[in-house]
């Protein structure tokens, strides 16, 4: 076992959970015998050649191992914002990771090819960040969901720019957040806040304790970075103006980077993402969407899909705009969640299909 001060590492965000699994990791591979003792250390930024990595005193750059580099790729992983390392100094001072702990929690996403994407590992709450000026989404506000519920992450929906959605009528950020709560359920937290000012850091006061990690998750242009500074109380983060005809932004932030809160909590701030793939199962997204596993048990067909058949009880119910982003992710995880021979007899179908319509067009044109 590797000797740890848990009350050092609580500073990093340490869980009594994972404080658990560091005490009982088992280190294959002992360092060479001129390797300084091996360190319990935090990934906070991942960098092409190198990641940070803080140990609860100073950050300091390090290099990946090849035999960790090797058995995270065979399991389809790469070292990802907020894991846990183990770490050594070689002779030469140079710090290397050579051990990852399993996560405790990982937010993945899909890339445009369908391969798994680790966002963030070891996260305790997500703050699903949206501006009340044109970047006010409700379908996208729901696929942010999809991709941390899946996670077991508790999301909070965090609305900003309050100030300049209440100089238009101060009722509209009243409105929204009803409107929010109306179509994803009032067990989720949602806080209104102008994220430059200290008041953010109040409303989110419940959710900065000693020990938390939280990321930001949320559009280019929605303020993470902004947030991220008043949480912080000081400008380490750059922040730029969004377009004004769609307030989006220009990609100020390009990775994802963990800092350390006056109030004893983690924040990792991240890039918008133009869009996003939740890695997400059916059976998970019938949770997410409760209304809809709910009411269907009363629509006439049993194996109804909500689409057009008589008597749904979904249709009857349910926001259109809601099932439409159901159903949309619907087909996304259903083919996400495809083997090889399923798209292999999907393929095979669609050939099959298209040379019939090709016969059948061949013999129209023959017969006119
Ligand atoms: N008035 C007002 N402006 C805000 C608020 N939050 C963010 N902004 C402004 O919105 C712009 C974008 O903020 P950023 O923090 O850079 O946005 P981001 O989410 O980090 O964007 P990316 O790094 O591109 O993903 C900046 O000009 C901020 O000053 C807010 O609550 N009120
Ligand atoms: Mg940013
Ligand atoms: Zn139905």
């Amino acid at each position: 076992m590797i000797d740890f001060s848990f009350a050092l590492l609580r500073r990093l965000g340490l869980t009594p959970a994972m404080a658990q699994s560091l005490a009982t990791f088992e280190w294959p591979e002992p360092a060479s015998s001129t390797d300084r003792p091996a360190r319990w250390m935090r990934v906070t930024a991942i960098h092409r050649e190198t990641v940070d990595v803080h140990d609860g005193d100073d950050l300091c750059s390090a290099r990946c191992s090849a035999r960790l580099t090797r058995n995270l790729q065979a399991d389809n992983q790469a070292l990802a914002c907020g894991d846990w390392v183990l770490c050594t100094h070689d002779e030469h001072q140079q710090p290397w990771v050579h051990a990852r702990v399993p996560p405790q929690s990982q937010i993945v996403r899909r890339d445009g090819d369908g391969s798994r994407h680790t966002v963030v590992s070891n996260v305790d709450t997500a703050l699903l960040v949206m501006g009340l000026d044109l970047d006010f989404n409700l379908q996208r506000l729901e696929r942010y969901l999809a991709l941390v519920v899946s996670s077991g992450v508790q999301p909070v929906l965090v609305l900003t720019k309050a100030d300049i959605a209440s100089l238009g009528s101060p009722d509209t950020v009243n409105q929204r957040v009803e409107q929010v709560r109306a179509r994803v359920g009032s067990h989720i937290d949602v806080v209104a806040v102008d994220a430059r000012t200290s008041d953010a850091r109040q409303a989110l006061a419940p959710y900065l304790g000693e020990g938390q990690t939280l990321v930001l998750l949320g559009s280019s242009g929605a303020g993470k970075s902004t947030l991220t500074n008043s949480l912080l109380g000081s400008a380490a983060q750059d922040t730029g103006a969004v377009r004004e005809h769609d307030s989006r932004g220009k990609h100020t932030t390009t990775a994802r980077s963990l800092h350390l809160l006056p109030t004893g909590a983690c924040v990792i701030d991240t890039p918008g993402v133009r869009t996003l793939r939740p890695d997400v199962d059916p059976h998970t997204l019938g949770q997410l969407f409760e209304d809809v596993s709910t009411l269907a048990e009363h629509c006439r067909f049993r194996n109804c899909s909500h689409q057009d058949e008589p008597g749904c009880a979904v249709r009857a119910q349910v926001d259109p705009q809601r099932l439409k982003n159901y159903h949309k992710l619907l087909r996304e995880t259903r083919r996400d969640n495809m083997g090889a021979l399923d798209r292999q007899s999907q393929l095979a179908e669609w050939k099959l299909r298209t040379r019939a319509g090709r016969q059948r067009r061949a013999m129209e044109r023959e017969r006119s």
